[in-house]
């Protein structure tokens, strides 16, 4: 009897260690064989480590997963366009971009997902994008895959003409690539209403097809209503989300929202009308603290500023006589002059936080940070977040509001019909409720409960492999 007892037990420490085995390998050995092979791709690495690492209860979890290789499947895209895009300038110089798309997974919908005009795009950053896009579209609810694209071109400075010409080239590629219900491009950094204007124009005409093929359309040629706002808005019902957990809110808090851009713009505004105060605003020129608040006029200054006039950030501090700091990112701006917030918006680009600036953020009062831009804080300045306990909403959950609103832009276009402002924002409010829900019930169920990074991963990634492995292997 003893020696059956001794048996049985022998035999449950060796399958828990095979299956912690089992666990440690299938991970390890996805997160080595990226680094091996695209070692040149820093920014893609980074966030398949940063997903991945999160996933390893699902692997004990789901041996299903295991068998069908999905963690080896899903770091993989579909398919990666690489184009060519001679244009031409003003003066009738023949200047020649890059362009991508990279359509990533289309397990639970068509492809979704930006396209970004930045000189420092590569095919690194389109692959992390991308990547990320793929558990933020699950998290939406909506039925999107993963995908992003973009371009080395740098819209800044440039001509409408000059813009047109570009737009019109990049698309001459990539209207082969996409349609309504393959591929559903949209804006990102460098690319707002006017450029998705001059894509879609080109593609209609290509294509002599009016319909739903990109999103953040104007609202004359089957834009949605709130399209603009949804990022910034969703990533500050994020914050309210988080904050409703500890019995908190953002009334008569100081935040600090980095770049001046689209998501910048709406988190500011949507701050203000819940009783928060912005003190801070950015570009890539530098800097502006008003310790008065971006009141409601201000803010109207800086869209105009921006959206029509394409100016520098640093004309808002001679106009409003507020300190501006030039050449300056926003977090080491308040780092080496210890200004205090409660909350922070990072919404400009990727890793622009670092571990001292997530050292003295907290040291200086902050507790909750939402992100509207894709992965805007370095691994280490994670760790500093989640040492400290602070409310973190990681991008994919926080920013899901821009592409969640984009899902809903397609949904109108295949009805044919519009909805109002106030029914978009109620659909907008409500994802933004039950991607917090998921991301808490995945962090209790999987890891810790509040660890809103694991939480997302899990719940954004569930939905997806359960889709491949119904798809078999393809
Ligand atoms: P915009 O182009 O409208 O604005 C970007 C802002 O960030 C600008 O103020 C820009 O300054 C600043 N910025 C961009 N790159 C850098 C850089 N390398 N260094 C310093 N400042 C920089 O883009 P969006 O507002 O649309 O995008 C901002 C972030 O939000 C991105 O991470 C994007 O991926 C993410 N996002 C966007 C969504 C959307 O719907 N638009 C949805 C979800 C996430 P400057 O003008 O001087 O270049
Ligand atoms: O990063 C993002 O989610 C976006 N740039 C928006 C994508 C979309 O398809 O609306």
């Amino acid at each position: 009897m003893s020696n059956t007892t001794t048996l049985d037990t022998s035999k449950t420490k060796d399958s828990d260690t095979n299956q912690k085995e089992l666990v440690n390998m299938t991970i390890k050995q996805v997160i080595s064989k990226i680094e091996q092979q695209y070692s040149h791709q820093p920014e893609f690495i980074q966030a398949v480590k940063e997903v991945m690492e999160t996933l390893e209860p699902t692997v004990e979890k789901h041996p299903e997963f295991v068998k069908a290789k999905i963690y080896e499947r899903i770091v993989e895209p579909d398919r990666a366009v690489s184009f060519r895009v001679p244009w031409v300038d003003d003066k009738g110089e023949v200047q020649v971009n890059r362009g991508w798309r990279i359509e990533f997974n289309s397990a639970i919908g068509p492809y979704k997902g930006g396209l970004r005009f930045h000189p420092s795009v590569n095919e690194s950053i389109i692959k992390f994008l991308g990547f990320e896009q793929i558990f933020k579209n699950s998290l939406t609810t909506l039925p999107m895959g993963g995908g992003k694209g973009g371009s080395d071109f740098d819209p800044k400075g440039k001509s409408d003409n000059e813009v047109m010409r570009f737009a019109q080239a990049f698309m001459r590629e990539l209207y082969r690539h996409i349609g309504p219900d393959t591929d559903v491009p949209a804006g990102d950094i460098g690319v707002g209403g006017r450029e998705i204007g001059y894509m879609f124009g080109y593609y209609k005409k290509l294509r002599n097809e009016h319909t739903g093929v990109l999103t953040g359309k104007g609202i004359n040629w089957g834009g949605s209503l709130i399209r603009p706002e949804a990022t910034g808005y969703g990533s500050v019902y994020f914050a309210q989300e988080m904050l409703a957990t500890r019995n908190d809110s953002l009334k008569d808090k100081v935040a600090i929202v980095s770049g001046s851009g689209n998501v910048a713009q709406f988190t500011a505004e949507k701050v203000t009308q819940l009783g928060g105060k912005v003190i801070g605003l950015s570009d890539s020129s530098g800097t502006i603290i008003d310790e008065d608040g971006i009141n409601p006029e201000k803010l109207e200054y800086v869209m105009n500023l921006k959206n029509v006039k394409r100016g520098r950030i640093n004309e808002y501090a001679a106009k409003y006589g507020c300190k501006f700091f030039p050449g300056k990112g926003i977090w080491d701006v308040l780092r080496e002059n210890n200004i205090k917030c409660d909350a922070a918006f990072p919404s400009a680009t990727q890793n622009e936080i670092s571990k001292e600036n997530a050292e003295s953020l907290i040291k200086n009062g902050c507790f909750c940070i939402s992100e509207g831009a894709n992965m805007p804080s370095t691994p280490e300045a994670i760790e500093v977040y989640q040492k400290a306990k602070i409310l973190y909403g990681p991008g994919k959950a926080a920013n899901a509001g821009g592409v969640a609103v984009s899902g809903l832009e397609m949904s109108q276009n295949s009805l044919r019909l519009s909805w109002t402002r106030e029914e978009v924002d109620q659909k907008l409010q409500k994802i933004m409720k039950d991607i917090h829900s998921a991301c808490l019930d995945a962090s209790k169920n999987y890891a810790t409960e509040g660890d809103y990074v694991s939480g997302a991963n899990i719940a954004g990634f569930l939905k997806v492999a359960k889709s491949m492995v119904d798809l078999g292997v393809v």
